[in-house]
């Protein structure tokens, strides 16, 4: 006997409810505070697990597995085989070799374009509608040679870019004002990391651009201060790597954001890794690099025209003069 008797005159439930399926690819820290976000926010009917480790990969499985009792309700699995990310909606990348302490992140590039030669033809075959969301870095280049393997359209390959960076930079000026992080809006752009541009014009708190605010609040500033914000932001992720190892909660909280967005077709602006060409005098070839960006249910529906001043888009050009002095070294 069926443990559940079915009952009578009750319809089906409607096959058009809608099933999200999220895949990340690699558990490791990133991975699973990334993986552990999108559980508890109840981002996913179905969570899909890839990694090169089989034991790891299992192990972490079942330690999620076991947490159902406490989280809304998502089916976990998690397999070396990519027929496991069949028909996800999103594929969110993190595999690669770890930056190690006081390594540059363009040091990464060559070890981990040869994984990403692995990993994102497989998620294309079998997801194909699918948007593809790179964290692993150098996460500006990754983003262009996902972009490459995958075939997709440049609206549905993104990379988390300087998503993470503004959220530092958020943080550190709340911080200095003392109030709450969301109220702040402020952008990084450019690439993500060492080259990042601070649009200064653009921060405003509670609706007030910061200047006029920290005037009427009296509050006594200097460029440097600011300049130091942005410096800060920059040392952050080493600074974390070199006290713990590697980073993850932030990066974690940071890419779920950018899932629900995406997912629910939220249509909010994220500073993320995009096709760049054409924006702010940006030529020279194909690069990804972090520009606010509209995102929703069918990737990147636009860039806003935020405006620079001269050096800021100068700033700009020249971090997409390096990526892309860097991509045609590859083979891609
Ligand atoms: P980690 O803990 O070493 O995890 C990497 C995982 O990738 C491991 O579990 C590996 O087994 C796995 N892996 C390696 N090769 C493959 C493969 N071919 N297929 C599938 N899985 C594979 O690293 P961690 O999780 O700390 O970092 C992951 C990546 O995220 C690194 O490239 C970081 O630099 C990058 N980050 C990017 C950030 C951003 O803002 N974009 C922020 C933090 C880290």
């Amino acid at each position: 006997q069926a443990f559940f008797s079915p009952i009578t005159g009750v319809a089906p439930p409607s096959p058009t409810t809608r099933h999200t399926k999220i895949t990340v690819v690699g558990v490791g820290n990133v991975g699973m505070a990334i993986a552990q976000t999108i559980l508890t926010q109840d981002l996913a009917d179905e969570l899909a697990l890839v990694d090169a480790k089989e034991d790891k990969l299992r192990g972490e499985m079942l330690d999620l597995q076991h947490a159902a009792a406490f989280l809304p309700r998502t089916k976990i699995r998690a397999s070396l085989d990519y027929s496991v990310t069949a028909n996800s909606d999103l594929c969110i990348v993190t595999a690669g070799a770890r930056q190690n302490p006081g390594e540059s992140r363009l040091n990464l590039l060559q070890r981990n374009v040869s994984l990403f030669r692995h990993i994102v033809p497989p998620l294309a075959k079998y997801s194909p509608g699918s948007i593809i969301l790179v964290v692993s870095n150098p996460v500006d280049v990754l983003t262009y040679v996902a972009w490459r393997l995958s075939g997709f359209p440049p609206n549905r390959v993104i990379g988390s870019g300087t998503n993470l960076d503004s959220s530092r930079f958020r943080f550190l000026i709340a911080d200095h004002l003392d109030v709450n992080a969301q109220e702040v809006q402020a952008y990084i752009v450019g690439e993500h990391g060492d080259s990042s541009v601070a649009l200064w014009s653009s921060i405003s708190v509670g609706g007030v651009p910061i200047l006029s605010f920290l005037q009427r609040q009296q509050i006594s500033y200097e460029k440097h201060t600011l300049d130091n914000i942005h410096k800060e932001v920059v040392q952050s992720a080493y600074e974390v790597i070199s006290l713990k190892g590697y980073t993850s909660w932030a990066i974690g909280y940071s890419v779920a954001n950018l899932a629900r967005t995406i997912l629910r077709d939220q249509r909010r602006i994220h500073p993320v890794s995009v096709l760049a060409k054409g924006f702010h005098g940006i030529d020279g070839g194909d690069v990804f690099i972090s520009l606010p960006a509209q995102l929703g249910r069918s990737g990147v529906l636009g860039v806003t025209n935020v405006h620079l001043t001269e050096e800021e888009a100068q700033q700009l050009r020249n971090s997409a003069k390096t990526i892309l002095e860097l991509q045609s070294q590859l083979g891609i």
